[in-house]
Order: C-alpha cells, then structure tokens, then sequence
C-alpha cells in the first residue's frame, strides 16, 4: 500500500513524504460517502480521510527517539501520535482524528474503508503484506477530494488458511466462539506461567503465517503487551 502511494501526485505524494519523515506511514485513503458518515465525528465535510499508522517496526525508531517515549509520563505511544498528526494537520490545513480516547472512533471499520484489510478470527485486522503486525495512530481529515490511486482488493489471507494455527496457539483458549476472552488472556499474561506470552508478545499473533518479516522485536512488543496490560487495569 505504501509503495502504490509513493508515486502519487501531489498534495498526497508529499504527505505520504512527510508522514515517513516524522514516523508515519499512509495506511491508505479514501473519500468517504454519505454511508461512512455514522463512522465520523460529526464535523464539517470531509472530502478525503487519510490513515497513519505503523507497519512492522519501519516507524518504531521515531517513536522510540521521542521525548515522549523517555519522559516517564503515562501513554507515552498515545501522545507521540496526538503530537506529529497534529503537526501534519496544521502544516497540510487537515483536521485530525485518533484511534485513543473517547468516544472511540471505528478505526478498524475506517482502515477497512482504506485499503484491503480483513478481520481475522483473533480481532486484529489482518493486512496481506504486514499480517497482524500494524497499527494505526491517526487519520488526517481534508476538506478537499484528494486523488488517490486505484485500491487494489485483495482476499482475506485467513480465507485459505487451512490450520488457522493462532487459535490454536493461545494457551488459554481466549479466541472462543463467544469473542476475545479478556479476562483470560489478562489473568494469564499477569501470572508466572504467561512469561513468554508477556515478554515476547501474544503466541495467537505470533502463530500466523502472513507477514512473519514484520514481527515487532521484543522490544516493541513487550512495550504493547505492558501498555495493554495498564489500560485494562486504568
Ligand atoms: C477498546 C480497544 C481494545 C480493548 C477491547 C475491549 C473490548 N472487549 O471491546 C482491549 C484493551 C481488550 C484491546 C486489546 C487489544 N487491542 Co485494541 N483497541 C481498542 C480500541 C481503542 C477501540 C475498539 C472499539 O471498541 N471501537 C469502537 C467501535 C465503534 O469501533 P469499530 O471499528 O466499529 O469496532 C468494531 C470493529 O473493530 C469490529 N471489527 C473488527 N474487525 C473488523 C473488520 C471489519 C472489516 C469491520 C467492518 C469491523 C471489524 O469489531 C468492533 C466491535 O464491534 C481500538 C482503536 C479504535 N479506536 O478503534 C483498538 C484496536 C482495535 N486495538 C488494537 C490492538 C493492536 C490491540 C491489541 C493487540 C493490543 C496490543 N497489545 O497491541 C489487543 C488485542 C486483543 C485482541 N485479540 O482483540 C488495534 C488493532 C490494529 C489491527 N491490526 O487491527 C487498534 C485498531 C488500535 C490501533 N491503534 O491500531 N483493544
């Protein structure tokens, strides 16, 4: 996805330049319709919406570098994003939107608007090239009709994954028909014998065959799996 917008016209070839520049990628876009307007905050019109966010751990090192991520203070990754998308907002003339705070915004429903991504059995969406292995950190919002490059629809990769190996792969069975047991993965991540689930990250996410190159390193997924932990514990 990041690649087809690389050669756009502009403005979105230099916002998918600046966003890199500061630690974003484009996630996609899209103009949205009459339908997406339950998806959006009731502001004025929006032309284009653009989505930011992490692929892999291309962007870790930005965020990584930041004040924020060294100052000690509470949601460290949340008030990064809410810094550079607003500096991006102001510099482009866009509104800003966030997948934090509430009420929360449908941010999955919007990436699925944005480009080709699916829902996978564990709720995460899963992207054909990154897999499970992305996220999203904010959207800008223009006034304007950007043009955008043709979408390229893909199947869902789960479609013809024949062992589903991640639902298998969580020890405590948190991928049930009923939806993702909370407080079984919590209890478990927190006790002794979820060690490798809280140091190396979630062994559901980690079992899916698509986009394994985009695995966050440990760093990177101890630091979700704790900021996961703290905010069910708020
Ligand atoms: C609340 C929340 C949680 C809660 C969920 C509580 C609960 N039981 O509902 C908790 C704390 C458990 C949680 C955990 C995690 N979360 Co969370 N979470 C959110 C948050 C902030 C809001 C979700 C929500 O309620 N939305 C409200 C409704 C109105 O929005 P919605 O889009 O319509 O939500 C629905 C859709 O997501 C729908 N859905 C799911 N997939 C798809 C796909 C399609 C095509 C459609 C149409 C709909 C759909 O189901 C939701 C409920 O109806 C979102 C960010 C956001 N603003 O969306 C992140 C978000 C969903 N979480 C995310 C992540 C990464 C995680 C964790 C892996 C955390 C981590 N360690 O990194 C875990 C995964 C747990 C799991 N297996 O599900 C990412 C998912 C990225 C992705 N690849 O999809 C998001 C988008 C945050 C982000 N910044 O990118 N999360």
């Amino acid at each position: 996805m990041i690649e087809s917008y690389l050669n756009t016209s502009p403005p979105l070839a230099s916002i998918v330049a600046r966003a890199a520049a500061v630690g974003l990628g484009v996630r996609g876009a899209f103009h949205p319709s009459a339908e997406d307007a339950e998806l959006l905050p009731a502001v004025a019109p929006v032309g284009t919406l653009v989505l930011l966010g992490f692929t892999g751990s291309v962007q870790w090192p930005e965020f990584a570098a930041s004040a924020e991520a060294k100052d000690g203070e509470p949601d460290p990754l949340d008030r990064w994003s809410r810094r550079v998308v607003a500096e991006l907002a102001v510099e482009f003339g866009a509104r800003e939107l966030y997948p934090s705070g509430k009420p929360h915004v449908p941010f999955q429903r919007l990436a699925a608007r944005a480009e080709s991504v699916h829902a996978s059995p564990i709720g995460l969406l899963v992207h054909p090239e990154y897999g499970l292995w992305h996220a999203y950190r904010g959207a800008l919002l223009f006034r304007e009709r950007i043009e955008l490059p043709p979408r390229h629809d893909t199947a869902s990769p789960c479609s013809t994954c024949s062992g589903k190996p991640r639902l298998s792969a969580c020890p405590v069975d948190a991928f049930g028909a009923g939806g993702f047991l909370l407080e079984a993965c919590l209890s478990h991540i927190t006790s002794v014998a979820g060690a490798e689930c809280r140091e190396r990250g979630c062994r559901a996410r980690r079992a899916c065959p698509v986009g394994t190159e985009y695995r966050y390193p440990v760093k990177q997924m101890r630091f979700h799996t704790e900021a996961f932990i703290r905010s069910i514990r708020k």
